[in-house]
């Protein structure tokens, strides 16, 4: 897969496709990762990218002229079709739902804006989508970007050593994931859970099934409104929510030690 992304900020990129699993993608050439920074297609002396909000008002925008002659360069750089996306707070919200989509694609084109934003028109005739890493505002699209590159080049086949623990995801199956424990077995701050040690999968598996259940349901009951749950899980998530309401009540009768 490769991924073009336009930003002022060629560096930040670069450096955070070149660490960890992702940096790890693009050695195994499963993933390349390039940059290209419209500064260096402005045509006028000063290399000028962004001009005053037409309107008035405060704040800055970024130029059509610099951004397409970036996007065309990228474009031509590989054969394929990308599709280019616009990292913006007006976005659709980023989920593992629509990574997993992404990461089937051969080619993407990020695009991070800067200042008050991306001339509109050029987001009309250039962006396929535009895309939210959460409703808040940051200075640029650069870590929406990184966010993407590295949600995407995870899930690239041999990115990961264990491709197992893709599929054990949180949100992989719409839940949060269950605790995890390493040694020792034994510490100060407690034990790891009888069921961890006991070497019988199909428990652990139930265990672990029942505390995603169960942690979906006290943090993010949003998604398991939209989770889709077989008998088995709907039958775990009953059995957690009556252990963990008598452990409330008990805690209240407060005849339960403090967890
Ligand atoms: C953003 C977000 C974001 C808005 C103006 C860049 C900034 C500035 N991108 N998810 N939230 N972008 O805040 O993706 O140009």
């Amino acid at each position: 897969m490769r991924i073009d992304v336009i930003t002022l900020f060629p560096e930040f990129i670069r450096q955070c496709a070149s660490v960890g699993v992702v940096g790890r993608a693009q050695e195994r050439n499963l993933l390349t990762v390039e940059s290209w920074n419209p500064r260096d297609f402005a045509t006028d002396n000063y290399r000028t990218v962004d001009g005053r909000t037409c309107g008035g008002g405060p704040g800055m925008v970024m130029l059509i002229q610099p951004l397409r002659a970036a996007l065309a360069a990228a474009r031509a750089a590989a054969p394929s079709a990308a599709r280019t996306i616009y990292l913006s707070p007006q976005g659709a919200r980023l989920t593992q739902a629509r990574v997993a989509g992404l990461a089937r694609e051969e080619r993407l084109i990020l695009l991070c804006g800067r200042y008050e934003g991306v001339d509109e028109r050029l987001i009309e005739r250039e962006v396929d989508e535009e895309l939210s890493i959460g409703d808040y505002v940051l200075s640029g699209g650069e870590l929406g970007a990184a966010v993407v590159i590295d949600a995407i080049g995870r899930l690239q086949d041999g990115a990961l050593n264990d491709a197992a623990s893709a599929e054990q995801d949180s949100f992989s199956n719409g839940l949060l994931d269950c605790p995890h424990y390493a040694r020792p077995m034994q510490d100060a701050l407690g034990a790891v859970p009888d069921v961890l040690q006991s070497g019988n999968h199909a428990m652990i598996r139930r265990w672990r099934l029942k505390q995603s259940l169960g942690r979906t349901w006290l943090r993010r009951p949003d998604l398991l409104a939209r989770a889709d749950l077989d008998g088995e899980a709907r039958q775990l998530l009953e059995e957690f929510r009556r252990e963990w309401l008598a452990a409330q009540c008990s805690q209240r009768a407060g005849n339960a030690p403090e967890p």
